[in-house]
């Protein structure tokens, strides 16, 4: 493995997961190896100590297997200087030549607030192109279009701490379980403290749903006729703040005229979604008889088109209840990456300009003043899906993509990816040799410091601004990512604009535009930072915002008394659409929901490196209920083709219960680099919601159809792989000292092409049984296990899970081969896949711990440590308790 330099041994370091949104502080120990240890700190106020299973494998995620470390240009190593001036001429070229249209830049939520703003600037500023776009756009613009049109800004009112407070928590379209596990570990001890109520509203049955005091599996897409219901229901039972709703906001009585159109009544509300009228009343019930409500939402509101919508449904309600910006209520946006929100606070997307500035002739006019710029952009840039249309089509020739994979996260992704072929100056900035999107065709590669080697500052969902400090040495010539854009930036002409010698200049720079000339018109103010010096922003406690000059900090929500950011400072009751439904199409008569699991992040570039994040779930699926799965004649284990009008993928079937509503649900992240057929973003359609642009990534019309493979097996090898037997399926899985293949196929695999780095003295003991279609080998060097394959007709499910952290070790003869004859494992080893990350416990001890009579999950984890570090794995372990209990064991 290749590590970082060693630094020498000191004090952790504070800093910030660079993982989801909710912003845990994590305390960071170099180790003496290069890499470093992780834990949570007990003083960030968004985890108190607490990580997830994600946050507590980074310390598996920092080698430098894999890392882009030296500027490329034209497949050739070069020097940053001689990279520089590429990167900058190609810009130069495009913009004498076709204009600033024909230039963009593609960011990401994952980037540092600096890298952003300094990212933003340039293009809005000095080069004249708003075709300054993000992943966000992906993620959170349906919340932010939301937010603009009922706040006038774009503010999450309230406060983690509201979660703790409230009296009852409604989940719509959010995983939390999964997907912002801490954030969701504070929930569940809220209600265990205090009896708080969890609703969740989706139409998969998630880990998240499992645990709710009542789940509505409404119809995907349903949501606005939802909160259209609610918001009569509401109104008729007298429980709309009038006082509020007179002083502080507009269009309550359009706004309510709309959703008697969509949704009349409890009976047509329980029709338009699907959901038995019971739930639907028992759901109004709740918020007609709870004042301390917190409605949470995420991607299963904001990726829809109609998800501006949705959200502003969510909205009219607690407008109109005046649950809002109080203690224990209001609507909360759950943001998904660790800087969503620095990159709306910089204006990332296409539509904004600056410190949540938007286009208008007077706050260009205060940017350009402010930034000094000689080339304003005056209007709005393409948003991504038109971006990469924009590609497409020739009309934008010049990109840079920084902190993003978009080849395989947007929408037709093989069509993205195609487009990226056709510009003629393409420039990625990566932590990572190879990705789908430089396997694209970046001509120009730039190095980009990875988390533990940057600097900088993250704002999580609750407005919290955090710190992410380096802790590790930076290896070969990695540069954080705003230095590159500055070094650009000079060599366009600007060098006095972009002359920060230090990050901290930067995010001085950044807060003084929030504060400009702002005078509390803009919610976004960080005035009082503005005047840090180097030392006190190296010291940077996390902080909320607003954070403006000279005021006493008591204010932590916004909008308890009104005080909105339109002209009149009254919020807006949208009449939201009445929902159309989806056509039907006969030939694809299912719909795609995508989605995220436990162990992994995005594209997996980070998380795909920890052998205990791959050890949960291992293989590309496709999740189906158990009527649909028989129609479609596919067997749990077993392997079908999702097709759809825009590509086609091959995963790993897995039937869960119930079916019959025609849904599917496959995981977002395998790539072409991890997977041969997995690559699930080159299926999602391209619509968006007409006012946000944020693509529908949950419902894409698809079919699905049985696949067949001969053979099924896995190959282990601390060296590296060679190529299976064309036509093979195949998943790469991280595993310890290792590299781990998984794999499906018609022919034969042979044991010195796939595994090319057996060396002569190598003991090779093996096993063909070709009656039975068996092939088992494992390679022995100096008595430790160097490598093994295993080829059978059925699922390898047991060897794989025993073997797959043995690489290295000595192993009984007499064991393995057993191992080899049986084809499992056979000692009584546990199997299954692990459940508890943290702890490594896997799914036999836990059901041997509930079978010797283990109760509840409390006992379990006394029993095994199972789920008692970071509780990611509770809602498994209660659902397995809950399942031993439906079936008592035979006698
Ligand atoms: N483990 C893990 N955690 C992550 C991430 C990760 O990659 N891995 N990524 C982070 C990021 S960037 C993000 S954006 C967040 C996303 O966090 P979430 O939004 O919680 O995650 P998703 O799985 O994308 O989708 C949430 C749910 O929306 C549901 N849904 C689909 N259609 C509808 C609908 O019409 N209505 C309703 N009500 N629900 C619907 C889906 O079934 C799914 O369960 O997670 C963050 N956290
Ligand atoms: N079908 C479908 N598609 C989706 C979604 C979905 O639910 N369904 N969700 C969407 C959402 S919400 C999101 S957020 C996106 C996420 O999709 P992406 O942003 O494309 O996914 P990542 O894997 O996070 O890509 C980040 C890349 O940046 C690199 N990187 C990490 N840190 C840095 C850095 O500091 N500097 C630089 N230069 N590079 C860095 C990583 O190595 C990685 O290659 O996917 C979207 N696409
Ligand atoms: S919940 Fe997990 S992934 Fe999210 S910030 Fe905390 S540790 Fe990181
Ligand atoms: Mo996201």
């Amino acid at each position: 493995m290749n590590i970082h330099a060693p630094e020498a041994p000191s004090a952790p370091t504070a800093t910030t997961c660079p993982y989801c949104g909710v912003g845990c502080g994590v305390l960071a120990q170099p180790d003496r190896m290069g890499g470093a240890t992780v834990a949570g700190d007990p003083d960030h106020p968004s985890n108190f100590g607490r990580l997830c299973s994600k946050g507590s494998a980074l310390g598996e995620t920092l080698s430098l297997d894999g890392r882009l470390l030296h500027p490329e240009v034209d497949g050739r190593r070069v020097a940053w200087d001689a990279a520089l001036d590429a990167v900058a001429k190609g810009f130069r070229q495009t913009l004498e030549t076709y204009g600033p249209k024909a230039i963009a830049i593609y960011l990401s939520g994952q980037l540092l607030t600096e890298d952003y703003y300094a990212a933003n600037k340039l293009f809005k500023g000095f080069l004249g192109s708003a075709n300054v776009d993000t992943n966000s756009r992906l993620c959170m613009s349906s919340s932010v279009a939301g937010h603009k049109r009922a706040f006038g800004s774009d503010t999450v009112p309230g406060t983690y701490r509201d979660l703790e407070t409230a009296d009852l928590l409604v989940l719509v379209g959010s995983n939390a379980a999964w997907c912002h596990p801490v954030l969701y570990q504070r929930m569940l001890a809220a209600r265990a403290s205090r009896g708080t109520r969890i609703m969740v509203v989706d139409p998969r049955r998630t880990a998240t749903a499992e645990e709710a005091d009542l789940y509505l599996a409404v119809r995907g897409g349903s949501d606005v006729a939802l909160f259209s219901g609610l918001l009569v229901a509401l109104a008729d039972s007298g429980r709309i703040d009038g006082a509020f709703v007179a002083a502080n906001t507009h269009g309550f009585e359009e706004a309510l005229a709309r959703a008697r159109q969509i949704a009349p009544n409890a009976e047509a509300t329980a029709r338009a979604c699907g959901l038995p009228a019971a739930e639907v009343e028992a759901f109004f019930e709740a918020y007609r008889t709870t004042e301390r409500v917190v409605t949470l939402y995420s991607q299963g509101v904001n990726q829809s088109t109609a998800g501006v919508d949705k959200v502003n449904a969510i909205l009219n309600v607690h407008l109109a209840t005046g649950r809002i910006g109080r203690e224990g209520m209001g609507p909360f946006s759950l943001t998904g990456q660790p800087n969503a929100m620095g990159g709306r606070e910089v204006g990332g997307l296409a539509n904004q300009l600056a410190a949540h500035m938007g286009f208008d002739v007077e706050s260009v006019e205060k940017v350009r003043r402010f930034w000094g710029a000689p080339r304003m952009a005056r209007a709005e840039g393409l948003k991504a899906v038109e971006m990469f249309q924009a590609i497409a089509r020739g009309e934008i020739r010049a990109l840079w993509v920084m902190g993003t994979n978009p080849a395989a996260s947007l929408p037709r992704a093989d069509a993205v990816a195609r487009a990226l072929g056709r510009l003629d100056h393409f420039v990625v900035s990566e932590n990572m040799a190879s990705t789908d999107t430089l396997t694209a065709g970046a001509k120009i590669r730039l190095p980009a410091a990875a988390w533990g080697e940057k600097d900088g500052t993250v704002t999580n969902s609750e407005r919290r601004i955090s710190r992410q400090r380096a802790f590790l040495a930076s290896p070969g010539q990695v540069r954080p990512d705003w230095w590159a854009i500055a070094q650009v930036a000079k060599r366009l002409g600007h060098g006095e604009a972009f002359g920060w010698r230090t990050v901290s200049e930067v995010f001085r720079e950044h807060a003084a535009l929030s504060a400009f000339e702002n005078e509390g018109t803009r919610d976004f103010d960080i005035g009082a930072l503005s005047g840090l010096d180097t030392q006190d922003y190296d010291r940077l406690q996390p902080i909320q915002w607003p954070a403006r000059r000279g005021t006493a900090r008591a204010e932590r929500r916004f909008f308890a008394q009104g005080g909105f950011f339109t002209p009149d400072g009254r919020a807006r009751l949208v009449a939201v659409e009445r929902p159309s439904a989806p056509a039907s199409e006969p030939d694809l008569p299912y719909r795609l929901n995508t989605g995220r699991i436990r162990d992994q992040w995005h594209t997996m570039t980070r998380t795909g490196k920890s052998p205990r994040l791959s050890s949960h779930i291992a293989e590309p699926f496709l999740e189906i209920g158990a009527r649909d799965a028989d129609a479609e004649r596919l067997v749990d284990g077993g392997f079908a083709r999702v097709s759809t009008a825009h590509g086609d993928a091959v995963l790993r079937v897995r039937v869960v219960a119930g079916g019959g509503d025609k849904t599917l649900f496959a995981p977002i992240h395998w790539t072409g680099e991890t997977s041969s057929n997995g690559r699930v973003g080159a299926l999602v359609h391209a619509l968006f919601d007409p006012i946000s642009g944020q693509p529908d990534a949950k419902a894409t019309p698809a079919r699905v159809t049985p696949v067949a493979f001969a053979r099924q097996g896995f190959a282990l090898t601390r060296g590296a792989f060679g190529p299976l037997p064309d036509g093979a399926w195949w998943a790469r899985a991280a595993v310890p000292d290792g590299n781990g293949l998984l794999f499906a196929l018609d022919g034969e695999p042979d044991l010195e092409t796939v595994l090319p780095d057996l060396e002569p003295d190598d003991e090779i003991v093996s096993l063909a049984d070709p009656g039975r279609g068996a092939f088992r080998a494992a390679v022995f060097r100096a008595g430790v296990l160097q490598a093994c394959l295993f080829v059978g007709t059925d699922r390898p499910e047991s060897a794989w899970s025993f073997l797959r952290g043995r690489l290295g070790q000595a192993l009984p003869e007499g064991q393995v081969r057993s191992l080899l004859l049986a084809g499992r494992a056979s000692d009584g080893a546990p199997c299954g896949s692990l459940v508890c990350a943290c702890h490594g416990v896997p799914k036999g001890v836990i059901e041997g711990a509930i079978a010797g009579g283990a109760a509840d999950a409390a006992e379990v984890g006394a029993a095994t440590k199972a789920g008692t570090n970071c509780g990611s794995c509770l809602p498994e372990i209660r659902k397995m308790l809950a399942v031993a209990r439906a079936t008592p064991a035979m006698a």
